[in-house]
């Protein structure tokens, strides 16, 4: 029998709705629901490959103290003993917990009452604060509540989009593809991008703006002097809902030339983003974290805002700012009041009534009375021993908080730390001196809330695997354990999604914008029912599409919306002409730190190592060339090793990096390592996109690139990092010392059985050494070394792994690292969906093939999920007679 449920993606704030199908061997497929609003069936590269990373492989099954196994009881024992014992001793504020934006609403919801009303405390903060904190400290500032005003359907009813620090084909691909669609249709609608650099995102771009790091504020302000100028404002909606203007003009007057200094633009460019936003009324601004993760996020944040205030433009259909959440909860984390500084349901902390409300509604013993410790505090706190148990759940912090390594030696320096995962082996969990193995997607079941403030459920296709326990269940127990049982007396995640609604509702009025009173009663039946629903959703009425301020009243106490002063800065000139800025962020196929789409070998081939992007006239500068591996150095002179890609794509004086590779999937590719941990002073978020480094190139004695079917152990390595292939893994490594017996170091780092078979290819002159490991005539591992980086078809090699390659042809082939003549090279997967390759695009461009629908029907390649199809376009412009670019 074949069973069939709908639910929402795990990972992007897009939050796109999931029928999983599980048929009788128990193998997952996934494909999109046509009916959910967010995506009306298309799922993007990471969504379609939703099945092939649910294996147990490296699960967190049971509890663990100290790295054994036990017994739940006991583990929730003494998770209970140690923070109360910690609470005891030194008061509430001695423990913590550091939760994420991926957890369920209702999961978030239990850790933030525990936190806040019944050990008093509000060290509770979250991994959203290094993702959407500075967007909630605008819109608080602008609007008086954390509200995002539009929904998707704007998008579609823009005349003007503009993308501010957003690879939204890539990070929110299912949105890039309705903004793009929408653009086939209506090709009057004009798209904006703003980022430094060239990416997929500007591909579907009129104008790109390839602003120096860091100058949004700079750009905003210019753009809001010259709507003021131009008599672009709307007088009579800033004279009845806002306040401010005056105060807001007086702080942006830049000239013409500062504005250049500024952004680094070209004056035609400046002015044509000008006068397209002046002269279009429908205009959304979305941004993401190329506004919100600097140093002066919120005063990006509000230098937009006032933008859309001062013409008037926000509320109504087709237009509005837009802040694209990151995570699949973010928005549900705010709900709840995750950070620490706000409260539950969108109350203030700060307000006095509000606390005295929250408490009462909870029956709580206390309530607390001031912020906790965001973010990077909370993990100095740990750091100086304030902080004597910690609690990390659904978050990675070794490797995503700036300063990683401190953050590291600051949770093992911890006197207590329990880390929830669904992973066994993350860089965090192996510090925990408690584990507690968290049922993971499609095992749990909630709510979560996407960009557009829909709230969607997740629902359980799965059974827990051996003795995994979703988080709210793990918080409830040690809850009780604490002596709050009564409170937290939860047995089913609707009893809490109940609580939070009837909470939203509590002496609300219409008071506060997130109100979600019609589901306070809400039944098992009926909350296995919801359908997605965007809120408000008051008591006694119907599900509604609600834009917020269509009606100019907003949530400060006069009503009326605050234009902010914001002052732009100039850039820092560079003193030292080695020193670059560090761009970091996200690739097409990965998600974070790996954890779940590193298990599939189809999202692990499109980027196969930790690199680092840069200009090629930088990368002649510094003398490195293609694929070399380089070093990169921050502040306190530590380092990471990555390979170079270099392009133009890249502006020069600046390097872009990813931020998913760990210590369990390379040697030295831990970015945040190199990101200090400067934070906007409103927010409290980290300036993860302007780090400054200097770069050099590494020189290693040996490069290589492996296959095998055993995971490497590669101690011996000064470089290597891991990923899946569909039968095993692939390995890039380097080498400082000589190798004198190659097949006996592969069949060590390899793990390759005693009786597998060898064949062999040396050259001596170049130091060239190929080896093919076969068992009954199968390949189990193959490696390719040399003087310089390895030049092999790398998927290639990885799809050969397992494979019948006893005809001596085949093994030639596999020793030459590419496919014989007679077997065409498909090339780097560009199509995750159907695995088709750049050279197959190329080839298939060559023979005519000149658009992007063309090369689909004649491939298939980019007609599944679309995700590729930026990159598609790409490689067809390369081939054309006369290049695009
Ligand atoms: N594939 C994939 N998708 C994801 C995620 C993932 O891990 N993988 N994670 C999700 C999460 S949690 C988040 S928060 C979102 C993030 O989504 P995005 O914010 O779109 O992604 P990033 O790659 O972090 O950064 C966006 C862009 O900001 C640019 N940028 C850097 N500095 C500046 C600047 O000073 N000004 C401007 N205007 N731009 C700048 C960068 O060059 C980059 O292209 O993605 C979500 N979606
Ligand atoms: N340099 C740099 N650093 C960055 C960023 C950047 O752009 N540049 N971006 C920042 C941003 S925006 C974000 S959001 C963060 C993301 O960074 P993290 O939150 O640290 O990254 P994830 O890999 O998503 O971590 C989620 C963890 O939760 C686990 N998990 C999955 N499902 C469950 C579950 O149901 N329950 C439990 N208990 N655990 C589960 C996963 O296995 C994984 O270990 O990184 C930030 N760091
Ligand atoms: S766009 Fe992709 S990652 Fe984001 S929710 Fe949709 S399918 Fe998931
Ligand atoms: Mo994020």
């Amino acid at each position: 029998m074949v069973c069939e449920t709908r639910t929402t993606c795990p990972y992007c704030g897009v939050g796109c709705g999931v029928i999983a199908t599980v048929d009788d061997a128990g193998a997952v497929s996934v494909r999109g629901d046509p009916e959910h609003p967010a995506n009306l069936g298309r799922l993007c590269s990471k969504g379609s490959a939703l099945g092939e990373t649910l294996d147990l492989d490296g699960r967190a099954l049971f509890p663990m103290i100290d790295g054994r196994r036990a017994r739940w009881d006991d583990a929730l024992d003494l998770v209970a003993a140690r923070f109360s014992a910690a609470i005891d001793a030194y008061g509430p504020d001695s423990v913590a917990f550091y939760v994420s934006g991926q957890l369920l609403t209702e999961d978030y919801y239990v850790a933030n009452k525990l936190m806040k009303g019944f050990v008093g405390s509000a060290n509770i903060d979250t991994n959203s604060r290094l993702c959407m904190a500075s967007s909630v400290a605008g819109h608080r500032r602008a609007f008086g509540a954390d509200t995002v005003p539009g929904c998707y359907e704007d998008l579609e009813l823009a005349d003007l989009i503009v993308l501010a620090g957003s690879n939204t084909a890539w990070c929110h691909p299912v949105l890039y593809q309705r903004i793009a669609s929408a653009k086939a249709r209506r090709p009057g609608l004009k798209v904006v991008v703003i980022d430094p650099r060239r990416t997929s995102t500007t591909d579907i771009a009129d104008l790109h703006l390839a602003i120096r790091p860091d100058a949004d504020v700079a750009l905003f302000a210019g753009l809001f002097s010259h709507l003021v100028r131009a008599g672009a404002i709307d007088q009579s909606y800033i004279a009845r809902h806002t306040t401010g203007f005056a105060e807001a003009f007086a702080a942006v007057d830049l000239s013409m030339a500062d504005l250049i200094e500024a952004t680094g633009l070209p004056s035609m460019q400046l002015r044509e983003f000008f006068r397209l936003f002046a002269e279009t009324e429908k205009v959304v601004t979305c941004y993401s974290q190329g506004i919100n993760q600097s140093s002066c996020g919120t005063d990006k944040v509000n230098a937009i805002l006032n933008c859309h205030l001062a013409t008037g433009r926000i509320g109504r259909p087709g237009m509005g700012p837009f802040s694209l959440t990151g995570q699949p909860n973010a928005m549900g984390g705010r709900e709840v009041g995750g950070l620490s500084n706000m409260l539950a349901a969108h109350m203030a902390l700060e307000n006095a009534a509000d606390r005295e409300r929250v408490q009462r509604f909870w029956n709580a013993p206390s309530i607390a009375q001031r912020p906790g410790l965001k973010a990077v505090d909370m993990f100095d706190a740990v750091a100086d021993g304030r902080i004597k148990s910690l609690w990390i759940m659904s978050t990675n912090p070794v490797v995503s908080m700036p300063d990683a390594d401190r953050v590291r030696e600051a949770i093992r320096s911890c006197p207590f730390v329990v880390v929830s995962d669904i992973v066994a082996h993350t860089d965090t969990a192996r510090l925990a001196h408690v584990l507690l193995p968290a049922t993971g997607w499609g095992e749990k079941s909630g709510t979560v809330t996407n960009s557009e403030r829909r709230i969607s459920r997740q629902r359980a296709f799965l059974s827990a695997p051996e003795e995994a326990r979703p988080d709210w269940w793990q918080i409830s127990e040690v809850a009780r354990r604490m002596g709050f049982g009564e409170a937290f007396d939860y047995s089913e995640p609707h009893q809490i999604f109940a609580e939070h609604a009837a909470l939203s509702a509590f002496e609300n009025n219409g008071m506060r914008d997130f109100d979600i009173g019609a589901w306070e009663a809400v039944t098992s039946e009926a909350y296995d029912a919801l359908q997605p629903f965007q809120w408000p959703q008051r008591a006694g009425t119907a599900p509604s599409e609600t834009r917020f301020f269509g009606d100019g009243v907003f949530y400060h106490g006069d009503n009326r919306a605050r234009l902010v002063p914001v002052k732009p800065s100039m850039p820092a000139h560079h003193a030292n002409e080695q020193e670059f800025i560090l761009n970091s962020g996200r690739v097409r196929d990965h998600w974070h730190t790996m954890t779940r789409t590193g298990k599939s070998a189809r999202l692990s081939a499109h980027m196969g190592e930790p690199f680092v992007e840069l200009h090629p006239l930088d990368a002649e500068k510094v003398g490195i060339a293609d694929a070399d591996l380089v070093d990169v150095r921050g502040g306190s002179n530590k380092g990471v090793l990555l390979r170079a890609l270099i392009t133009e794509r890249q502006q020069r004086g600046s390097v872009f990096v990813p931020m998913h590779w760990t210590a369990e999937t390379s040697s030295l590719g831990r970015i945040d390592t190199l990101v200090p941990p400067l934070v906007d002073p409103i927010s409290g978020q980290p300036a993860l996109k302007q780090a400054r480094v200097a770069i050099t190139r590494y020189e290693a004695k040996a490069y290589g690139f492996a296959v095998s079917i055993a995971k490497p152990v590669l101690d011996e390595c000064s470089y290597w990092a891991i990923g899946k292939a569909e039968h095993g893994w692939r390995t890039e490594f380097a080498l400082d010392q000589s190798v004198l017996d190659w097949e006996k170091w592969a069949r060590a780092a390899l793990g390759i059985a005693q009786d597998a078979q060898v064949a062999n290819y040396r050259d001596e002159a170049t130091g060239q050494v190929r080896i093919a490991f076969t068992s009954a005539g199968h390949l189990v591992a193959a490696i390719h070394v040399d003087r310089r980086p390895v030049s092999a078809s790398r998927d290639w090699l990885a799809s050969q792994l397992m494979k019948d390659i006893s005809k001596s042809t085949e093994y030639q082939d596999v020793l030459a690292g590419r496919p014989g003549r007679n077997r065409p090279d498909p090339g780097a997967i560009v199509c995750a969906c159907f695995g088709v390759g750049a050279n197959q695009i190329a080839q298939a461009a060559s023979l005519g093939c000149m658009s992007v629908e063309a090369v689909g029907e004649a491939l298939s390649a980019g007609t599944n999920c679309g995700s590729c199809r930026p990159e598609i376009r790409r490689i067809i412009d390369a081939h054309q007679p006369i290049a695009a670019e």
